[in-house]
């Protein structure tokens, strides 16, 4: 399966992340890149997540534009012809992922156009790009994440306006309603993002709700069923160049010479 890899423009860092990076990309724009599966559900970002000891790194892609992401993500993108030249692998900006919670981002094609770097617990280094873009209306994982933050913002060392964008309800299902994942989190009685093995069956509950039983309720393609919307969705964010495909070696399929 491949990722859509969303390109979320930075607008303005943290101080941190400022201090950091200001005035070593070559006066490239900075993108942090989110991998996902779910790209219908864009319409619903409302922030977007970090690992806090993640170190990242800022690559340029080309003359103009720089992304954020893990050092393997950038690896993989500089062979799938995403950098100019290709495969170049060139580290601008080295970062740790808690310098970057506050930034204010651009989220393509979100109802909220512009949203907040917060802190998860359960961001890989190893999967994707390290970012992960939040739509806690249909992902259980951010939406338990989200409460968290709220519940406990001096904690996880956040400014509470940072969390105060709530779920959006962007597909509808019929056992779910409109915002499936706070459906699923209850059901499951989950309490924390720590409860692991209870979110990793509410994502498996998700995304089989979403995508066989899921109908858009906002977006170019309103009224379509997800397993419409899906690839048009992918389609017309790739169109308008902000976002570009990303696959995994893992996932790839060698296909043998006849
Ligand atoms: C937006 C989104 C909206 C996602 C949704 C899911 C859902 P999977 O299926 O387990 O392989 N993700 C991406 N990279 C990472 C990472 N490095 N660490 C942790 N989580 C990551 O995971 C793919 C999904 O996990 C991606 O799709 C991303 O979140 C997150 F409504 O992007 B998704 C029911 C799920 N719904």
């Amino acid at each position: 399966q491949e990722y859509t890899g969303v390109k979320m423009e930075a607008l303005e860092w943290s101080p941190a992340a400022k201090a950091a990076i200001e005035g070593k990309v070559g006066g490239r724009k900075v993108f942090l890149v989110a991998a996902t599966f779910r790209p219908e559900t864009m319409y619903g970002q409302t922030n977007c997540f970090v690992g806090n000891t993640i170190k990242y790194g800022v690559f340029a892609i080309n003359d103009k534009e720089a992304f954020l992401c893990t050092e393997r993500a950038a690896r993989n993108m500089a062979f799938q012809g995403t950098v100019t030249p290709r495969g170049n692998v060139e580290r601008l900006v080295e970062i740790e992922g808690s310098k970057l919670i506050g930034t204010r981002v651009k989220a393509p094609f979100s109802i909220n156009p512009e949203v907040f770097v917060l802190p998860m617990d359960g961001v890989l280094a190893t999967k994707g790009t390290g970012v992960v873009t939040s739509v806690p209306s249909d992902s259980p994982d951010d939406y338990q994440t989200l409460m968290d933050l709220r519940k406990k913002p001096e904690f996880y060392k956040i400014e509470p306006a940072w969390a105060a964008i709530d779920p959006v309800p962007v597909i509808v299902t019929p056992t779910y309603g409109d915002l499936a994942a706070p459906a699923i989190v209850k059901a499951l009685k989950i309490q924390s993002q720590k409860d692991t093995k209870q979110l990793a069956e509410a994502k498996d509950i998700a995304y089989k709700e979403g995508f066989y039983n899921g109908t858009m309720l906002v977006g170019e393609f309103k009224g379509e069923t997800v397993q419409e919307a899906k690839g048009k969705v992918r389609e017309s964010m790739l169109k308008e160049g902000v976002a570009f495909a990303y696959a995994e070696p893992e996932g790839l399929v060698i296909s043998r010479s006849a």
